[in-house]
């Protein structure tokens, strides 16, 4: 077996282009054989390695979507800083805001190696060409829904990550490493957050589990479509950007949630939800998957207010761009005094539509 150094040459040959295309089939055939082979090895493939048109592409799908989710996620809990129930639960609720801010900047910049940059992934987002998590189109009605997100949505989002951080692809599996440690915080505050209502007076008990009733199912839609209507898992599997498939991490975390919930004196919303003895896992009911698809088609509640509102953001930063661009073509210039600043592209420019009036 070639050494990891040598498969490392063989990977990475100067004149390859962007979509791997080299002079004749002897060679292609032989980085495909150093890109299986380092896959088969659990070898991380970087941005510079020859790798298949389709594995890139897949790539780009799945980092964009998880990016545009990141920054459309901002928006239901942005909706509860102003009306946050003390300084310690507001400034909080910042901190996480801004840090899914940055999760959306690492992930843009993740999808930046292989050669897609933010302007073009923002504009398929804001034209609708690509998808943000479902999740993100339900509305935050009351105070606690922003701990069921934390609980839910962020324990969701982990269950579904933390594999993600030996994802085959180098920038995507190491951004994936601090983004889990910060959704780990941000699922510990939802937990307490709705521990102190779930404790508290009576009406705060059952704001708690209406929030908890409400994101129940749209949390188990987060997964994905069931493996036998995955169009992807399967091949992102061969390719170790998935590790595992949409069901087993569903029944994974199906299988976390219910002691939660004990321990947090709440019910989840699933009369069918019980311990299997044989399979050693928790069975639960049917997902509605109508929604689920009428949710991705656009018509879930929110669908078009969180569109709105991103390209209403993005408008309003476009002198911000503007602005820092010309500075730094400025100071780019021979002889400019200071050094270039990097000039920013459109996500880290522009604010995030998580201001505003409160919505939904
Ligand atoms: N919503 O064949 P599959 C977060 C699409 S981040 C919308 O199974 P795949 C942090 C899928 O893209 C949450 N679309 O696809 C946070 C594909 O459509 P396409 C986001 C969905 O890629 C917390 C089609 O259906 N996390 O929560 C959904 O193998 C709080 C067929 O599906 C990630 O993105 C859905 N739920 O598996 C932020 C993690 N499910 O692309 C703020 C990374 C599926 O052909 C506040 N992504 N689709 O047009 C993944 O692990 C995968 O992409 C899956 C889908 C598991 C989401």
């Amino acid at each position: 077996m070639a050494t990891a150094a040598a498969q490392q040459t063989a990977r990475t040959q100067p004149g390859t282009g962007r979509d791997g295309t080299v002079g004749t089939t002897d060679a292609d055939d032989a980085f495909a054989r150093a890109f299986d082979a380092a896959v088969a090895a659990d070898e991380r493939i970087e941005p510079r390695d020859w790798m298949p048109d389709a594995y890139r592409a897949t790539l780009v799908r799945q980092i964009a979507q998880h990016a545009h989710s990141e920054i459309i996620g901002m928006q239901p809990e942005a909706n509860w800083i102003t009306r946050a129930p003390s300084l310690r639960r507001k400034a909080i609720l910042m901190a996480k805001v801004q840090d899914e801010a940055g999760h959306g900047l690492y992930l843009y910049s993740a999808a930046e190696t292989l050669g897609t940059g933010r302007d073009e992934l923002l504009d398929k987002l804001h034209s609708g060409r690509q998808k943000y998590s479902s999740i993100f189109n339900y509305p935050t009605l009351t105070w606690a829904d922003v701990g069921a997100i934390g609980w839910l949505v962020d324990g969701a989002a982990i269950t579904n990550q933390v594999p993600l951080c030996r994802c085959s692809y180098g920038p995507y599996a190491r951004a994936m490493v601090r983004i889990c440690k910060e959704e780990s915080f941000h699922q510990r505050q939802g937990y307490e957050l709705l521990l102190a209502l779930s404790k508290g007076t009576p009406e705060q008990h059952a704001m708690a589990q209406d929030a908890v009733d409400r994101w129940w199912w749209p949390s188990l839609m987060m997964f994905g479509p069931p493996d036998d209507e995955s169009a992807h898992s399967a091949q992102s599997m061969a390719w170790k950007i998935k590790r595992h498939s949409n069901d087993e991490l569903r029944q994974r975390f199906v299988d976390i949630c219910v002691p939660q919930a004990e321990s947090l004196g709440l019910t989840l919303p699933d009369p069918d939800l019980r311990w299997n003895e044989e399979r050693g896992q928790h069975d639960f009911g049917a997902i509605d998957w109508t929604e689920f698809r009428e949710v991705l088609k656009g018509n879930g509640p929110c669908n078009e207010q969180r569109i709105t509102q991103r390209r209403r953001a993005h408008d309003e930063g476009a002198w911000v761009r503007e602005a820092a661009a010309a500075h730094a073509a400025k100071h780019s210039r021979p002889g400019a005094g200071a050094p270039a600043a990097p000039a920013p592209t459109t996500a880290s420019a522009d604010t995030t539509g998580t201001t505003g009036a409160p919505q939904a």
